[in-house]
């Protein structure tokens, strides 16, 4: 039939397949096809009803997102088309979900005038997810099957729902064991042997008629916490409202319209390039698909502090079991106390059950002294920061662990080639850098050293997925990938305040961009002593450049944060939500008299270009050191790690929408006034001369 649509007739019903692996996503050839066949099984008089199914493992997870802003095709129909095509067909038709069906893949479902499926399946409208609405009909049908509160929950969620919800909820007919379509060749028979109109979603209006309307304020509102600076969410609102209040055609209109421009707006290039960049972040071009990666059947973490408790729950959390080693028996104890106060946090608030609890209890360990590292496959060290200390465990583990199994450095600032080099296997050594809380925070860098091979790499990076964690590869140097761009930012951030700014000035900002909290409240949140510590390591590493000074005196006066009650703000009665504090006020303007520095206004917009500037320069010198594979790889680690709003794509991302021409211009000028912190790198100076983008950047 085509290269991507499979025809069959199994007596009087015609089966057509989608086969367009690995999604069976609904690409120009896919419409193309599918329209075909549609119309070929319209035209032919034997053929009395059609049952529409997936090859593989899915049914059809969306239109095909690699597509889009590509022009159709002139001989190509528009999926609309399509799938009203398919909804006014005089035939029945019925969709035999053989696996997932997202966004257009459930639009084109909903088409269908039946629906059977197998219980394994799921459902969901995701486009919200990729900054726009459902453009296929979605927001439309999906209320008259499913009622206007349900379609709320999964197109402004965007998170699927299992296929027994589906059939509760009136999306799914019928659930079925075994082979879905060969039950839905039967379905077809029988609905075409009955005769009489085929039942289309499009006329249906049970579900959607006497709603009240205070739902959708209601749920404008629910939603407005979480939905800062987002479109898309609102939109999905509004269809779904118009469904419950217009006639269906002149909904599927408005949906049209509303899809369009969000699909072509800003907010929905950056998710669709979010979408790509997560999936581009496991591939290590030196590390081939076929590198086998080694089983991790066991794990020891050395160290049962936060982070070392933390990384023992991710392990237990993935049905991984794993040992937890300290010094002392107290140490020990204190630590596993802590792990266990943590399930039972989760326990009370419903996120876990008493048994799932214990089962991951279960899996954790302890032991004194290095035995319990003897057997595992991998060992996390996880102690505090000093390099004399970390060289001795090393030596120590090494001489104790199987000699096939990773050795593995949680630190966030040393240099792990340096840990590899007192090992007698330096090809097993890396840094799995977790960020804190370990057991919630997605992001996991993954640090190569100069000596480990391929074989390790592929297994921490296959680690990650098992334990839930977005992986990313990223190289030795000060700070590794994501903490290099904090540290500078926040620097400058400081400048600014010592210049004129507000530390609340700045963080609203921020706050207002999209992010959860700005470089200010995220100090008191981590602590002003860490802040303050990490940039005393560094003295030595950036020699002569103007430092800022609040956090030092923040830090000499005991301010360490929402710890000690103060900070850069004040936390009154334990409140974990910090206001603003004349005191410090006070501070900083008599800093800048020190510093000799009259104090001028900032605007908003100032404040927003300077610290993603500083973010997306330090991202191209992190490309430049060969720290980072790809510019992606950034924007990725500061999603997962740092909150960077995905409606913005990440800093290099936002870099390449503002120009990098004009990037530049504006380093060039801070430079001026900062000096090192904001020196052009070479590749912003390259790519803004040759008229390039940060996404167009391969290593090597
Ligand atoms: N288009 C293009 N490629 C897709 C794709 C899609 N919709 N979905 C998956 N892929 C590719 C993906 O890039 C990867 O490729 C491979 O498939 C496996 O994916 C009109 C306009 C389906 C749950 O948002 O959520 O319909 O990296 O690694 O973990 O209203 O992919 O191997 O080369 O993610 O098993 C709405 C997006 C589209 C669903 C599978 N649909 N996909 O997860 O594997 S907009 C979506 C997913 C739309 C209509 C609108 C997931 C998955 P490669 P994977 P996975």
């Amino acid at each position: 039939m085509s290269d991507v649509i499979d025809f069959e007739v199994r007596g009087a019903i015609g089966v057509i397949t989608i086969n367009n692996p690995p999604a069976n996503a609904l690409s120009f050839a896919v419409d193309k096809g599918l329209h075909e066949a549609v119309q070929r099984c319209t035209a032919d008089d034997a053929i009395k009803a059609m049952v529409i199914t997936g090859g593989g493992k899915m049914f059809v997870a969306g239109a095909d997102i690699s597509e889009f802003g590509k022009p159709r095709p002139d001989d190509v129909p528009e999926l609309n088309d399509v799938i009203e095509g398919i909804e006014a067909s005089d035939k029945p038709v019925v969709a035999a979900l053989n696996g997932l069906a997202l966004g257009g893949g459930l639009e084109l479902a909903m088409s269908c005038h039946y629906r059977l499926a197998a219980p394994t399946i799921q459902v969901g409208q995701p486009e919200v997810k990729l900054g726009f609405i459902p453009g296929a009909g979605g927001t439309q049908r999906l209320p008259r099957l499913a009622g206007v509160e349900a379609a709320l929950d999964m197109i402004v969620g965007g998170d699927p729902i299992k296929a027994q919800k589906a059939l509760e909820l009136g999306i799914v007919d019928e659930l079925v064991e075994g082979d879905v379509v060969a039950r839905a060749v039967e379905f077809a028979e029988e609905v075409a042997a009955k005769g009489g109109a085929p039942r289309r979603t499009g006329e249906q209006t049970d579900k959607i008629s006497g709603v009240d309307k205070s739902v959708f304020d209601a749920y404008r509102r629910k939603i407005a916490p979480k939905s800062r600076g987002l479109a898309a969410p609102y939109e999905c609102i509004r269809m779904v409202e118009v469904a419950a209040t217009l006639p269906f055609a002149q909904g599927l209109e408005e949906e049209r319209k509303a899809f369009v421009t969000l699909r072509d707006s800003d907010q929905a290039a950056a998710m669709r390039y979010m979408f790509f960049a997560e999936r581009e972040v496991a591939k290590v071009p030196d590390v081939p698909r076929d590198v086998q990666p080694m089983k991790i059947a066991s794990a020891a973490v050395v160290g049962s502090g936060t982070m070392g408790g933390g990384i023992a729950m991710c392990f237990a959390n993935a049905g991984v079991p794993v040992t937890v080693t300290d010094i002392s028996q107290e140490a020990l104890d204190a630590g596993l106390a802590k792990v266990k106060a943590n399930y039972e946090g989760s326990v009370s608030r419903g996120r876990l059950t008493q048994a799932q609890m214990d089962e991951r209890l279960g899996l954790i360990s302890g032991s004194v002294g290095y035995d319990g590292a003897k057997e595992a496959d991998i060992v996390i060290e996880a102690v505090f920061e000093d390099m004399d200390l970390k060289k001795k465990i090393f030596a120590d583990l090494d001489a104790v662990m199987k000699p096939e199994a990773i050795l593995a450095s949680n630190t966030s600032t040393l240099d792990i080639n340096e840990l590899a080099a007192v090992t007698k296997r330096p090809d097993k050594v890396v840094g799995t850098h977790f960020f804190s809380p370990a057991n919630v925070m997605k992001l996991l860098e993954n640090v190569r050293t100069e000596t480990a091979s391929k074989e390790t790499i592929a297994t921490v990076m296959q680690l990650s997925k098992v334990l839930g964690k977005v992986g990313v590869l990223v190289g030795v140097g000060d700070g590794f990938v994501g903490n290099r761009l904090l540290g500078f930012a926040s620097r400058i951030a400081e400048f600014m305040v010592e210049e004129g700014a507000l530390p609340w000035q700045v963080d609203k900002v921020l706050y207002d961009f999209g992010f959860p909290m700005g470089p200010f409240a995220v100090s008191d949140m981590a602590g002003v002593d860490i802040r303050y510590l990490s940039r005393q390591g560094q003295l030595k590493l950036y020699p002569g450049r103007r430092n800022p000074v609040l956090t030092d005196k923040l830090y000499e006066m005991g301010r360490l944060g929402q710890k000690t009650g103060k900070g850069w703000y004040l936390y009154k009665d334990g409140s974990r939500k910090g206001e603003p504090d004349p005191e410090i006020e006070k501070l900083i303007a008599e800093t800048s008299k020190e510093l000799g520095i009259d104090r001028r206004p900032f605007s908003d917009e100032e404040i927003l270009a300077n610290y993603l500037c500083a973010l997306s320069n330090t991202g191209a010198h992190v490309l430049d050191e060969g720290l980072a594979i790809r510019a992606s790889d950034i924007d990725v680690i500061w999603l997962y790690g740092y909150g960077f709003p995905r409606q913005h794509g990440g800093p290099m991302f936002h870099a390449d929408l503002v120009g990098l021409d004009k990037v530049l211009a504006k380093t060039e000028a801070m430079f001026q006034l900062y000096g090192d912190w904001m020196k052009p790198a070479g590749l912003l100076k390259t790519f803004a001369a040759e008229g390039k983008k940060f996404k167009d950047y391969k290593a090597g």
